[in-house]
């Protein structure tokens, strides 16, 4: 068991575990099964009626799911968690949770593309009104912001160019009209940025990166108060969207979790050494990495993140045409989507994760056609610069 004093690894290694309650397994048992036995018929209804604790059917809670939520909500400074199917599934929970027709929510007009398209092509059939603004000025969320706002919706660092958004200031505005702010602090992780302790009210991710950490698995996470994830998990997860995550992807995740710390610091190292490499190359037009003195949030970014991130979005010459060229010279690094692996990824944004949006939306949010997007590694550091800069050396013969 831990305490509140306990730093970050030691709580995502222990917390809320105790190996005697288990028969002294190191590791939480990993409970394989749909459903769970009543004692009599009456504790059943009770159960279902809400009114006699515990698991009754692994899509409303499982032990081993309920062992990572409490996890996460830890990490995150929350009350409560809850575990999803993946990272869609968190955020499309939340939303079909606290929205209804007649409703508005602001979201940040850069997200994650298959986000935008839920909320921008998804939500507005339902007659919600969904209204993109530019947060990175938080006067534009308070000239949005009107009596029928529920949810205040954004990520920080957004996907794919690393856009900062201020969670103290945006939280102050959305709470003066009662509505939730909802954060994607999948880039971010707890490590840097636990968007609770400036005033968010639920915090989501896409577990399937950072936070599980090894590339093999699809998950979800929900953070926030334990009234509104009880909300969450009995509208949004039980009856309309079912995203419930499987036992054997929890067990993953608490596996993950254990390392996430090290492993973060690690990413943020080596993805500095690689913006300030890139940023010092010819071929490169820009680098937009939060921890470059060249980065116009850089004083938000100080305030707001405990280090920077993995993450590296940079153009080079040539635009798309130059940037995928570039890509297909790469020997290490590996062209994929997806983020936060022990792997180096590399995509194209505009053509890959952001195809949801159209080139005139790409443009007004600022997601450059050119725009390659590298999430970097744990290899070492000098062979994922020895890579780039193979590819770069050989873009500048192209182009000369
Ligand atoms: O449903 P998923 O677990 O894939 O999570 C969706 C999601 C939510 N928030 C953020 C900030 C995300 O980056 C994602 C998924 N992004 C991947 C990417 O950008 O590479 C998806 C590959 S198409």
């Amino acid at each position: 068991m831990t305490k509140e004093t306990d730093g970050f690894s030691t709580r995502a290694i222990h917390h809320g575990y105790d190996a005697k309650d288990h028969q002294g397994s190191l590791n939480p048992p990993v409970y394989m099964t749909s459903t769970f036995t009543f004692e009599t018929a009456e504790s059943g209804g009770a159960m279902f009626a809400g009114e006699q604790a515990g698991h009754f059917y692994s899509r409303i809670s499982n032990p081993t799911l309920d062992q990572l939520e409490q996890r996460i909500a830890n990490l995150e400074g929350a009350e409560a968690g809850l575990a999803t199917a993946s990272g869609m599934g968190a955020i499309s929970s939340v939303f079909w949770t606290f929205v209804k027709a007649g409703d508005e929510v602001i979201i940040d007009k850069t997200l994650y593309g298959c986000t935008f398209a839920f909320l921008s092509h998804g939500l507005t059939k339902f007659d919600v009104t969904v209204k993109p603004v530019d947060m990175t000025d938080p006067k534009n969320v308070q000239e949005a912001i009107t009596d029928r706002t529920k949810v205040v919706y954004f990520e920080t660092p957004a996907n794919p160019n690393n856009r900062l958004v201020d969670i103290t200031a945006i939280s102050e505005i959305a709470h003066k009209v009662g509505a939730r702010v909802v954060v994607d602090n999948t880039y971010a992780t707890p490590v840097l940025t636990r968007p609770i302790e400036h005033g968010a009210d639920i915090v989501l991710h896409s577990a399937t990166k950072y936070l599980g950490g090894h590339g093999d698995l699809i998950a979800g996470l929900v953070v926030g108060s334990a009234e509104d994830m009880m909300q969450v998990r009995l509208i949004g997860v039980k009856d309309m969207t079912g995203a419930v995550m499987a036992p054997l992807t929890a067990m993953l995740i608490l596996r993950g979790l254990k390392t996430l710390e090290l492993r973060v610091e690690r990413h943020c190292q080596s993805a500095r050494k690689i913006a300030e490499a890139l940023q010092a190359h010819p071929a490169v037009l820009n680098v937009a990495y939060p921890g470059l003195d060249s980065f116009p949030q850089a004083e938000l970014a100080q305030r707001q993140m405990a280090n920077f991130g993995g993450m590296v979005p940079f153009e080079v010459k040539g635009g798309k045409a130059g940037g995928i060229a570039m890509m297909n010279r790469l020997k290490l690094i590996q062209r994929a989507v997806s983020l936060g692996d022990a792997e180096s990824l590399i995509q194209h944004p505009a053509s890959m994760t952001h195809s949801t949006y159209t080139p005139e939306e790409r443009a007004e949010h600022g997601i450059a056609e050119g725009l390659v997007r590298l999430s970097v590694g744990l290899e070492t550091a000098d062979d994922i610069i020895d890579d780039l800069m193979k590819a770069l050396s050989q873009h500048n013969a192209i182009a000369a």
